[in-house]
């Protein structure tokens, strides 16, 4: 081999490496930013044309719940369970124990104040209010107030990806929050095959989707926050029934994910209890 034969080769083994890092580079970008779909197998199911999958559940397990909370956000975080409650004048932020509903700390709301959703980031408890577009900071431990934030729309339901709030305002748009400065980068309108999906309310962020309980339902909507399109929906009414749940005022809203576990809680407004729930795909075309 010559000398110069020599440089070529290791040129094109330079070139070669340069090739294949650049294009593990541009997988692992491709993987990071590509929506997720839900996975299932249900037979015929297509979720890459945007077929929607429908879900009923199975209770897994059930928890006393305080059937006088007005449920308006529910975190579950480092084993706790987090929950936001409304009314004016009745409005908590409330950390509690799972198994027993024992409500281990509690900070009561100004009584002008209608609290709303809640999640947890970075050690921090975010609660948002109805109509006073006042959002509130606390140190997840001690519940301490730490900053006040204000926004321009109604409060209803929030969660977070890991790096941005996400909010809803009982429209059909979730918004997007820089989780340091509170301001709006981004927002994005939810739709189901082309539709505006209104009244989106408690949220929750689950393997790459957004569960969102749609107000006056029995139903979940499960969104791709990328799109905004409605990639699935989990049927709660036979849930609601054992509940004691109703479409007025005891509604379906607060959904809790634990991620270690995999565990997914749902509850209602004056709800008895919280249950653990599975979602069970339905098939496409029903039994005859
Ligand atoms: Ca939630």
């Amino acid at each position: 081999m010559t000398g110069n034969e020599g440089r070529k080769i290791l040129c094109i083994l330079f070139l070669l490496i340069v090739f294949l890092l650049l294009s593990s580079d541009s997988m692992g970008k491709d993987a990071h930013v590509k929506s997720p779909t839900l996975k299932s197998n249900v037979p015929g199911h297509n979720p890459e044309a945007g077929e929607i999958l429908h879900y009923t559940f199975q209770i897994v397990n059930s928890y006393p719940h305080d059937s006088s909370a007005f449920t308006q956000g529910l975190v579950f975080s480092n084993g706790f369970l987090y929950e936001g409650t409304g009314i004016r004048g009745q409005s908590e932020l409330r950390k509690t124990d799972l198994e027993t509903g024992k409500v281990l700390q509690r900070h009561t709301l100004p009584d002008s104040l209608f609290g709303e959703g809640i999640t947890v980031i970075n050690s921090r408890l975010v609660q948002l209010t109805w109509r006073a577009g006042a959002g509130f900071v606390y140190d997840v431990n001690s519940f301490k107030l730490l900053h006040q934030f204000h926004y321009r729309t109604e409060g209803w339901g929030i969660t977070h990806d890991g790096t941005r709030l996400v909010m809803s305002d009982g429209s059909s748009t979730l918004y997007f929050l820089d989780p340091r400065t509170y301001e709006v980068t981004a927002r994005v309108g939810v739709q189901e095959s082309g539709s505006p999906v209104n009244r989106l309310n408690e949220l929750e962020y689950v393997n790459g989707l957004v569960y969102a309980n749609i107000w006056l339902t029995d139903t979940i909507a499960i969104i791709d926050p990328e799109t905004g399109k409605v990639r699935g929906k989990v049927h709660l009414e036979k849930l609601s029934q054992i509940a004691g749940g109703d479409r007025a005022v005891k509604t379906l809203n607060g959904i809790a994910y634990d991620h270690k576990n995999n565990r997914l809680f749902v509850t209602g407004k004056l709800w008895h209890s919280i249950y653990e729930i599975k979602l069970i795909p339905r098939p496409l075309t029903p039994d005859p």
